[in-house]
């Protein structure tokens, strides 16, 4: 990648220059700090706005939304990334790798990879007040998946208000192979490894996710409510790294083998 400190526009930062910014970090594979380091003052909120922003300029250049992602959902990521809170993100159709795609370096900073539970939405799920059963309720399938996460903040350094606006660190994801219905598989005891190289380098059940990834769909109803939307029907929700992330450099062999969702192998390019 060709990496490079950008320079800050003067007259300081607001949601539309910190919304540019971002897209031509990651348009031209550019890595950057932390905007919090001259703006405390970015906080969830705008962090969020300038992330609704960036959306409709994804829009505007011919992108689909087609979901949401949800970040730090589990106490592995939240212990990593030093943020102790989920919150949700946009996925568009640019974000879906095919399944056999290696990861995709070219357009990558510094991509890492982590396993998630994935769901289809057979229903429109709206909050507030949603919970784990109602959610569920409106699931049709469930999924294995990998994230490939590409912050474009140095090392991954960030605080809540700037991954927000970052879109979660949105790269690329991938679905693996056997999609069920909700009802016939227990999602707080589905397990995941995860290898690098041929070696078990991590593991974790689905109740690493919130107690149950459908707590982190539901969260995602709510959250989004709050700012004016619903779950669609249809839509692909990302619950959230039931682990760590792993490097994905340029030569990895990275699988994710999950109980009864089959396995995600991902070649490192
Ligand atoms: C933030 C994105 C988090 C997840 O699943 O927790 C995320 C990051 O770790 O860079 O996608
Ligand atoms: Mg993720």
């Amino acid at each position: 990648a060709t990496v490079g400190a950008a320079p800050a526009p003067k007259g300081g930062w607001d949601i539309e220059t910190v919304a540019a910014e971002l897209l031509r970090c990651e348009d031209a594979r550019i890595e950057r700090p932390a905007f919090t380091d001259e703006w405390p003052e970015l906080d969830l909120d705008t962090g969020y706005a300038i992330q609704d922003l960036n959306l409709r300029h994804r829009l505007e250049r011919g992108e689909r939304l087609v979901g949401v992602k949800l970040g730090l959902t589990s106490r592995a990521k939240q212990v990593r990334m030093g943020v102790d809170f989920p919150f949700v993100a946009w996925l568009t159709d640019a974000m879906i790798l095919p399944v056999g795609d290696p990861v995709p370096q070219s357009r990558l900073i510094h991509p890492r990879v982590e396993p998630e539970i994935v769901f289809v939405m057979g229903k429109k799920l709206e909050g507030p007040g949603v919970s784990c059963a109602t959610a569920m309720a409106a699931v049709e399938s469930v999924w294995g998946g990998a994230e490939i996460i590409d912050s474009r903040y140095q090392n991954f350094r960030f605080t809540a208000g700037d991954v927000a606006a970052d879109n979660a660190s949105s790269g690329a994801f991938v679905t693996g192979p056997i999609g069920l219905p909700p009802a016939q598989l227990d999602l707080s005891l589905e397990a995941v490894l995860v290898e690098v190289n041929g070696v078990v380098v991590d593991s974790a059940t689905g109740a690493a996710v919130q107690g149950h990834p459908g707590e982190a769909l539901a969260l995602a109803a709510n959250d989004l409510a709050r700012r004016g939307h619903a779950v669609e029907s249809g839509w692909i929700v990302l619950t959230g790294g039931m682990t760590d992330a792993v490097f994905a450099p340029p030569g990895a062999s990275i699988a994710m083998h999950f109980t009864h969702l089959g396995s995600v192998f991902l070649n490192g390019g």
